[in-house]
């Protein structure tokens, strides 16, 4: 029957290896719209400015024509030491009033960010000068780069100013008169320093006096002007030298001599250039937005979203949660906190934290899938930089075990505050274990991975209570944050099975620590394993007390579907159909991030439809400044996730999400289309990265059916397709053999070359 079914479909299927020369990642620029824009300067912080930034520096843009205002930060700027938490504080703010900008031309105002270059865009017209405005930061030069043009010559007077959140004085540094600098150190002891150089084509630039404030630059008849800008710290990611480095001072120095030292457009390029070669790797269509809609600006489109079909507002937000990830991670940097790198204020929402029970995880659920692995690097440097600190912290508490873990509220530093989060670590160590799944750089795994996970997984070989019954469960956990603090809780059990998971691939891998290894097998057959309840739940807890009507936002215990890989419908179907029910139960609306993952538990589920449901009320307008969550979670007119308030692990998640449904890999095959909703008729997505190193190259649908697939191998691993009975469609065909419901196609692969699959019925 089936080789009578193969043959039949044989004559329906090209398959075709072929060698693709290095061409294969210089994807075209993307056809699809890419830029977020409004026709009125920025309102308010939190819902209209733009971010830009180059994973240490950046900005808020408000983008006014009399008034710029930009306020800046350095994710290094941080209270607190290794023992207490303290907060992600806000640096300062840099002006520009101008002085001949005060009639301006109705309708000829924009301000857009392309998330093609990383660059921000305002034009306007006053009195008849066409002017130009070009922002980015970038990465190679370590600046924020700000370029005025007009149409006419001597069009620019005004005043720069720069303020420090704390008030310092401003100054000039030195015999450079063209230049502003704050400077000042927290109570932490950290030192800090914002330096700005303004370079003028034409007319004049003076310090004057700014009375208490300090000084300022007054800008005069000039043609042009440029201002290079850079701020510092002197963190240092390393706790062996108590985290102190370079002083801001000498490092802004040298950073603005060489920037200055360049022209522009050199500046420019280089920056391009840089952003083009993370951002340009991945091209998602997923079908065209009316020519009406893409003429509007995008909080228009955001306020049309629910009337009008949009999809490339759903592309934009997908490309936007990578454009932020590179514009607030980058290697050799921290990790994006709870608002990315930017953030106005020193007493920020939760601190503007690393949150260890969902939220900094989140950060990170794109990074690997959607080709953007370097940007990882920075989480994974912070896990590796805390390891002593917490070891130290940890074993106070709990005293004699090995290895470390982490309280909810943390910082660079290590240190911490509020309740204990016993998992976190073993979720931390998630994220170690996947830079190595997708990338398969076996030293990493060896030098920098293998012994984090095995250091965490002593602290639950030590930390497990043993019951009588031989079952091993986590003591005293708490479902985030949520219910009863007790043994077994379902979140703890599945993240150390996780854990252990992860630890045993590793060891497998390397081929070491082989009794070590069966000790921790025989740990995890042992853990306390997930159940199901009376109404058919996945249980929240060992007791089965789950409530039906309870909705709260956080949906911890199914964390074995997602991010987990306990739960799949492929291996336990009973689990999947249980967190199913728990999930319709939890609801379709709640705050940002909590929406974000159920489209990635919806996706896991493989129900696409219901994947876009939460997709669709993830993209709800949401105004205004306020804190409160309980009115409900969207995105602002920026494009910003709003909890409420403003965080970013909701931006990270959607964009998680979107190619969870497109592509999953967790079950050790590649799944090819596993949640695609009936919304997205035809489109195509190229290059997301799947687990064993493989790169999508080209992945079409047309009318809900799988139409081409490229996949290049870029480590030469067996690949096994699956493609699933909820894509009904002609590329089902793709089968060797039939495994339950699923097509499954399995074939060796060489390192850096392309396998191309296409329909031709
Ligand atoms: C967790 C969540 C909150 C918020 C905070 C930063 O504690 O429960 O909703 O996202 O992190």
């Amino acid at each position: 029957m089936i080789t009578k079914k193969i043959s039949y479909l044989i004559g329906y299927i090209l398959l075709i290896a072929l060698q693709l020369n290095a061409q294969v990642n210089q994807l075209a620029l993307p056809k699809t719209d890419m830029k977020l824009w409004d026709n009125r300067p920025a309102k308010t912080w939190m819902e209209d400015a733009y971010p830009i930034g180059n994973g240490r520096i950046g900005g808020m843009v408000f983008g006014g024509t009399q008034k710029e205002r930009i306020q800046f930060n350095d994710n290094t700027l941080w209270t607190g030491n290794e023992t207490d938490r303290g907060m992600y504080q806000a640096f300062g703010d840099l002006y520009i009033n101008f002085e001949k900008a005060d009639s301006i031309t109705p309708n000829d105002y924009k301000r857009a960010l392309d998330l093609n270059t990383a660059t921000h865009q305002i034009t306007y017209t006053a009195n008849g000068v066409k002017f130009k405005r070009e922002y980015f930061c970038s990465f190679p030069d370590k600046v924020m780069v700000l370029r005025f043009t007009a149409d006419k010559k001597g069009a620019y007077s005004g005043v720069i100013t720069l303020r420090d959140e704390r008030g310092s004085l401003v100054t000039n540094s030195g015999a450079n008169e063209k230049t502003l600098q704050i400077a000042g150190n927290l109570g932490n002891g950290m030192l800090y320093q914002a330096n700005a150089l303004i370079k003028a084509d034409g007319g004049s630039v003076k310090v004057e006096s700014d009375g208490k404030k300090g000084i300022q630059l007054r800008v005069e008849n000039a043609d042009s002007f440029t201002i290079l800008f850079t701020a510092g710290t002197d963190f240092l990611n390393d706790a062996t030298k108590k985290w102190k480095g370079e002083s801001p001072n000498s490092k802004n120095k040298k950073v603005l001599a060489a920037a200055s030292g360049k022209q522009y457009s050199g500046l420019l390029n280089t920056h391009v250039k840089d952003y083009r070669l993370l951002s340009d790797r991945v091209a998602l269509d997923l079908g065209k937005s009316s020519a009406a809609t893409l003429a509007m600006p995008t909080y228009k489109r955001l306020q049309n979203y629910k009337k009008i079909p949009d999809p490339e507002l759903e592309s934009l937000i997908f490309q936007y949660g990578r454009y932020l990830l590179i514009s607030s991670s980058r290697k050799g940097g921290l990790p994006a906190n709870l608002q990315g790198l930017w953030n106005n204020t020193n007493n920020p929402p939760w601190g503007s934290d690393y949150h260890t029970n969902i939220n900094l995880q989140m950060n990170y659920w794109l990074a690997e899938p959607t080709n953007l692995s370097e940007c990882a690097v920075p989480y994974l440097d912070h896990i590796d930089a805390i390891r002593e600190v917490r070891k130290i912290n940890t074993q106070k508490e709990y005293p004699g075990v090995r290895g470390w873990t982490l309280r909810t509220e943390s910082n660079p530093f290590g240190g911490e505050s509020y309740t204990w989060n016993t998992p976190g670590s073993a979720w931390y160590a998630q994220a170690l274990w996947e830079h190595y799944s997708y990338a398969r750089d076996k030293s990493y795994l060896k030098n920098f991975a293998y012994p984090i996970i095995k250091e965490i997984s002593e602290f639950w070989d030590d930390h497990l209570k043993r019951r009588p019954d031989g079952t091993l469960v986590s003591p005293l956990g708490w479902s985030p944050e949520h219910g009863p603090t007790e043994d077994g809780v379902t979140h703890d059990q599945q993240i150390v099975y996780d854990l252990f998971t992860n630890y045993i691939e590793s060891a497998d891998i390397l081929g070491v620590d082989k009794a070590y290894r069966d000790h921790i097998a025989d740990l995890r057959a042992h853990l306390l394993k997930p159940k199901i309840g009376k109404w058919g739940q996945l249980q929240e807890w060992e007791t089965d007390r789950d409530d039906p009507k309870d909705t709260h936002r956080h949906v911890s215990h199914l964390f074995g579907l997602h991010p987990g890989r306990e739960i799949t419908t492929i291996n336990t179907p009973e689990l999947a159909k249980a967190a199913r029910t728990s999930l319709l139960a939890r609801g379709d609306a709640s705050t940002g991030w909590s929406m974000a993952w159920k489209m990635n538990f919806w996706a896991r589920l493989q129900d696409g439809d219901h994947a876009y449901v939460i997709l669709k009320n993830f993209i709800t307008p949401v105004g205004g400044s306020g804190i409160n969550y309980n009115e409900g979670g969207g995105i602002y007119a920026n494009l910003l996730c709003a909890h409420p308030p403003f965080q970013i692990d909701g931006n990270f998640g959607y964009t998680a999400g979107v190619s969870e449904m497109l592509v999953q890999s967790h079950t050790g095959d590649l799944q090819i289309l596993p949640a695609l909703p009936t919304a997205w008729a035809d489109g195509s997505v190229k290059g997301l990265i799947a687990r064993g190193n493989f790169e999508i190259t080209d992945l079409e649908w047309k009318n809900g059916m799988l139409a081409k697939l490229t996949i290049k191998s870029l480590s030469g691993n067996d690949c096994q397709i699956r493609t699933l009975n909820s894509v009904k469609a002609g590329f089902n065909i793709l089968s060797k053999k039939e495994s339950g419901k699923d097509f499954i196609y399995s074939f060796k692969t060489q390192a850096g070359k392309s396998y191309s699959f296409s329909a031709t019925n």
